[in-house]
């Protein structure tokens, strides 16, 4: 028997460090995420506080940029953490992805050298979280519609608003909020606890129930002028931020996907049907192999993808495809391992079917499939069908 992964004989594209790497998130997953994380989804929490911390102490958050207490590791390595903390939950790989590639990034790129300082090093640490508000209830695929506002007030800047979906909302020290000012849209730090914001979360969710999922309320937050991320100019600022996160997403898909086949090999292999194993059926074998092979061919282009990114040469349209297959595959992936599994499937006591439903959420955050589709298009024949 060989496992997916070594079909394709992946770990001859990785460096030691970056096998290290992913050996010590996977570790850490087996320690502290798995034996858990099926009661936090049943229960729709997440210690996400404890868990910073421990993610921060392993040095996983913000873990691809460089200086103020963040690790300064390649884009791979970064890609099979993501791969690693998704194959236990693609909850807990949000928490990470929304506090390093969105909240941190942003503030690393487009922040002042105070704001960097502020924050960087507590949120690499986990001492402090960060969500990011870009989305509104009545614009989610189409941002540059917000109408949550920033102006000016004397020397302060006042903002009105809701934002809507915003993962570790609730539990944040520190929202990166995403406003229209005179000047276009700009960026602002608002910390927990500010006089006029109020957070609700978002109760019934049926995917994604290991995350925090919050509503922010901005009612005459008031806040100084040193809270606008300086160097954001426009939607390519959040924009920016997002590419980092659906780049986290590409390798974390594929690791809820390995996650479910692995899952699926082994039930198919004990569980007897017709007084054989289950695996031993043809049907069953045409399965596990288009699986493997789907699995492989998106891990491969997650490689490719992190290679090009590390030599600077990554677009914004790349990232689109690799979201858009690997989502996409890990999704179908999930729902034929569950088939598998027959009625056992749709229990907890396996992962197959918490893997399902939250890449339904995966599928639709972080640009729906169709926007990718449409962005892809756009680069295809240079002409742009979002409008
Ligand atoms: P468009 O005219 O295309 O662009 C406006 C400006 O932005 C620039 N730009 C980008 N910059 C960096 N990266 C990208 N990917 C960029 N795409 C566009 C563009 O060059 C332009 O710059 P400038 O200087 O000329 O002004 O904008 P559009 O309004 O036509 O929209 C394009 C579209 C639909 C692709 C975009 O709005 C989009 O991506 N929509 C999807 C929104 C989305 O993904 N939201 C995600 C919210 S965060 C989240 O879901 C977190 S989930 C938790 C987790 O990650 O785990
Ligand atoms: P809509 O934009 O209303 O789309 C509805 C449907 O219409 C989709 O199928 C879409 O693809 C389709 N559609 C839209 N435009 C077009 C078009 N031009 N042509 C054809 N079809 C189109 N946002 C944040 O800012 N921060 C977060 O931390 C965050 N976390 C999230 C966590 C979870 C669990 C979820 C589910 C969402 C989160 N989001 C977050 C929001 C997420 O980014 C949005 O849900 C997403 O961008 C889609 O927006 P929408 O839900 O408003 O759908």
């Amino acid at each position: 028997m060989i496992s997916p992964t070594a079909l394709f004989a992946l770990d001859t594209l990785l460096s030691d460090e970056e096998r290290e790497i992913r050996a010590t998130v996977r570790k850490l997953c087996d320690r502290e995420i798995r034996p858990h994380v099926a009661t936090w989804f049943e229960r729709g929490e997440l210690p996400a506080r404890e868990l910073a911390r421990a993610l921060g102490e392993l040095g996983v958050l913000g873990m691809h940029l460089d200086g103020y207490g963040c690790a300064g590791m390649g884009a791979v390595a970064y890609g099979l953490a993501c791969l690693e903390l998704e194959a236990a939950d693609s909850g807990l790989r949000s928490l990470v992805s929304v506090q390093g590639s969105l909240a941190m990034y942003a503030i690393w790129k487009h922040g002042s050298e105070e704001q960097k300082r502020e924050w960087l090093p507590r949120m690499a640490a986990g001492e402090a979280i960060g969500c990011f508000g870009l989305t509104e209830p009545d614009f989610g695929s189409d941002p540059a519609g917000m109408r949550t506002t920033a102006r000016r007030e004397g020397g302060d800047w006042v903002l009105n608003g809701t934002k809507m979906w915003i993962t570790n909302g609730s539990v944040a020290d520190v929202a990166v909020v995403w406003a229209r000012t005179g000047d276009g849209i700009r960026g602002f730090l608002v910390p927990a606890g500010t006089r006029g914001l109020t957070v609700n979360d978002v109760k019934h969710k049926v995917s994604l129930r290991a995350s925090v999922t919050s509503e922010l309320v901005l009612d005459g937050v008031r806040l100084p002028a040193a809270a606008m991320l300086p160097a954001a100019r426009g939607l390519s600022g959040p924009l920016s931020c997002l590419n980092e996160a659906r780049f986290g997403i590409v390798f974390g898909a594929m690791g809820a996907a390995l996650d479910c086949l692995e899952t699926a090999i082994a039930y198919a292999g004990e569980r007897q049907v017709f007084a054989r194993p289950l695996a031993s059926y043809q049907l069953t074998q045409e399965k596990l192999a288009g699986m493997a092979v789907e699995l492989g061919k998106g891990l491969l282009l997650a490689l490719h993808l992190g290679r090009l990114k590390e030599a600077g040469a990554l677009t914004p349209e790349q990232v689109s495809a690799g979201k858009l297959n690997n989502v996409r595959e890990a999704l179908e992936i999930a729902r034929t391992c569950r088939t598998l599994l027959g009625a056992s499937g749709i229990t907890l006591e396996y992962p197959v079917i918490r893997h399902a439903v939250n890449l339904e959420s995966v599928l639709t955050y972080e640009g729906t499939s169709e926007i990718h589709t449409l962005v892809l298009g756009r680069a295809l024949t240079g002409i742009p069908a979002f409008h």
